[in-house]
């Protein structure tokens, strides 16, 4: 099997799900040079800040869970670039990267992990809990499948109140295993609401691979388009194809085509919770996240802007830097910032 120009040729890395999701290069050639530039400095700021708490968590300042997207920052990178303010987004247990992209403020984010009044959810929330009105960032959950009913009531709003944009939920794919997903799937697509889910396919819950969850010829795509949602499946870690697709998806929920969903099939490097890695625990294979490592849209992205020339080295070092930067003050600023007071704490968890 031929997979980005690579063969494997023993034991497939790729679950039956993804075969077939190739890299696609002629897209690339159609994507505006500034949009792909602004694709790799989102993806960039959510590695470079990633990282950084992952190397700065055992100092115990940041007290709440936190489940790192480091190396499916792709998905939510290249959605953002077609996304306005009028669009909102909700998110799951795995939200750093889908608010950053969204237009989120780093400082307000670190500062959230910090537990700090600074924080984008006034220090209250923590890592899994963020929320940021003004910029479309409509709140993130523990609860899997939580945001899923909240993102389709956004969309019914707006569809009641004829206001404008759409509204992106994210989810993962064991989400596709609650009940509360086919509930609102089904309403979002008898009501045709503005919302496309965004399902960021990383093969796990928690250890549990897809293989062990799910038959293993379905595709997550082809249920929800069973149950009414315009939908579509492409390799998340791929820009050109993700770029291609997700402006297709986004486009036709624009256009009030009804409620759309696209499957992006991604892998997450770390442990499923925490800053370190699991993968001493054995429950996927060397070669399988090698394979993914390999795929890093990250690297991908450099090389190609590279070798068209679209961006020098300098500018290259200069957006990393400019990052590192930023990301060192975040936590300067967290550090320094207070902490919530106990009697506003009611006023901070119930909407008046
Ligand atoms: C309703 C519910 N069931 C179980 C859990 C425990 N849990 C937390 S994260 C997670 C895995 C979620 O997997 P997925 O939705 O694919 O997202 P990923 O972690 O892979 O990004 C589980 C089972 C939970 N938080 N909520
Ligand atoms: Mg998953």
């Amino acid at each position: 099997m031929l997979m980005n120009g690579r063969l494997f040729s023993k034991k497939s890395v790729i679950p039956e799900t993804f075969i077939g999701l190739c890299h696609n290069d002629n897209f690339m050639t159609k994507i505006n040079s500034s949009t792909l530039k602004n694709i790799l400095k989102t993806m960039i700021d959510i590695r470079t800040l990633e990282e950084a708490i992952a190397e700065q968590y055992s100092q115990q300042k940041m007290r709440c869970p936190t489940h790192l997207s480091i190396g499916q920052e792709s998905p939510p990178a290249v959605l953002s670039s077609l996304l306005t303010k009028e669009d909102q987004a909700v998110s799951t247990h795995r939200a750093h990267a889908h608010y950053i992209a969204k237009g989120g403020d780093i400082d307000a984010l670190i500062a959230e992990i910090h537990g700090k009044v600074t924080g984008c959810s006034s220090g209250i929330g923590g890592s899994m809990h963020l929320i940021d009105k003004a910029v479309g960032f409509m709140g993130s959950t523990a609860i899997v499948g939580g945001t899923i009913p909240i993102g389709v009531g956004l969309a019914l709003a707006k569809q009641i109140k004829k206001e404008p944009g759409i509204v992106v939920v994210y989810l993962g794919d064991a989400a596709t295993e609650e009940g509360v997903f086919y509930e609102a799937a089904n309403f979002a697509a008898v009501k045709k609401l503005p919302v496309l889910f965004v399902c960021e396919n990383n093969l796990y819950s928690v250890y549990s691979p897809l293989a062990c969850r799910q038959p293993k010829t379905r595709k997550i795509f082809e249920l929800a388009q069973a149950i009414g949602l315009n939908s579509s499946q492409c390799d998340g870690n791929d820009i050109p194809s993700a770029y291609n697709e997700l402006t297709q998806a986004v486009d036709n929920v624009r256009a009030g085509k009804g409620a759309g969903f696209i499957e992006l099939s991604t892998y997450r490097w770390r442990e499923h919770c925490g800053p370190g890695f699991d993968d001493h625990l054995n429950y996927r294979d060397s070669e399988e996240v090698a394979y993914w490592k390999d795929k890093d849209p990250i690297k991908q992205l450099t090389e190609h802007l590279l070798s068209e020339q679209l961006i020098s080295n300098n500018e290259l070092s200069a957006l990393k830097t400019k990052s590192e930067n930023k990301v060192a003050q975040a936590f300067k600023k967290a550090l320094l910032a207070a902490s919530p007071q106990l009697k506003n704490l009611e006023h901070l968890v119930y909407a008046k």
